[in-house]
């Protein structure tokens, strides 16, 4: 296991969008306990004009700026000492799934670079071996709202942050099943009942039941998970 902080550096245009959200709640407990530490660095202070400009025309045309390769360059070798893979963070981006989540959370940190306006020049991403990484299929003003998502799925997987270790286990995606639906008191809310079940007291009954709703829900809600749960549970059946 990890014995020191994981370290999360950030390249922005805009240092006063963190920690935001993640100063509060479990993120902002464990930053504040030293589980993890962020660092963040204005991209602008590497611009070398004196209108300090980051930015430029789309070469062979086309709308908004583009961020330059020398400035982000720069901004790369300032935290070349910082640990953990290179992530430029774009709508082109490898879709981001619990397992790129865990394998962040056990490297010792991560490097994001968060893109604005149109983007960042292909050559300096290349150049540094950049992951490129996508929090979806829909389009942010800028990395940073990603970069907060990402940091936020790994922190909660950090030693320390969620009680037991038990708790990650029956989860959505470490599962690979939806989870079931959730009730607590009272069982009977405006005519409404909670499963019965669910009052029984009878575990071993109550983990089948769960187990089935998470199955039947996988099902209805997400087909294309359900058919790589299925893929997973019959590795030889390629089809279902
Ligand atoms: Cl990583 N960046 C931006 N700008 N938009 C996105 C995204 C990232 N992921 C989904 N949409």
């Amino acid at each position: 296991m990890k014995d020191s902080a994981w370290q999360a550096t950030i390249l922005t245009l805009f240092p006063e969008m963190f920690p935001g959200p993640l100063g509060t709640s479990l993120a902002g407990k464990s930053l504040k306990d030293g589980i993890w530490t962020l660092k963040t660095l204005d991209i602008r202070q590497f611009a070398s004009d004196k209108h300090r400009t980051v930015d430029d025309t789309p070469l062979g045309g086309g709308v908004g700026m583009v961020l330059k390769p020398d400035v982000v360059a720069a901004a790369l070798d300032h935290v070349a000492d910082a640990p953990g893979p290179r992530i430029y963070l774009t709508p082109r981006g490898r879709p981001l799934d619990q397992p790129l989540v865990r394998e962040l959370a056990q490297s010792d940190g991560t490097v994001f670079l968060c893109g604005r306006y149109e983007g960042v020049d292909q050559r300096v991403v290349d150049a540094a071996g950049m992951m490129e990484v996508s929090i979806g299929d829909y389009i942010l003003s800028g990395g940073e709202m990603a970069a907060l998502t990402v940091i936020d799925a790994v922190v909660r997987l950090l030693p320390g942050v969620i009680g037991k270790e038990e708790s990650h286990r029956e989860e959505s995606f470490e599962t690979g099943l939806l989870e079931p639906s959730l009730y607590t008191h009272p069982r009977d809310w405006n005519g409404i009942q909670a499963p019965e079940i669910l009052a029984s007291g009878h575990h071993r009954k109550i983990a089948e039941w769960r187990q089935a709703e998470a199955e039947r829900e996988t099902r209805e809600r997400r087909p294309d998970l359900w058919q790589r749960y299925l893929q997973g549970q019959m590795p030889d059946k390629d089809e279902q």
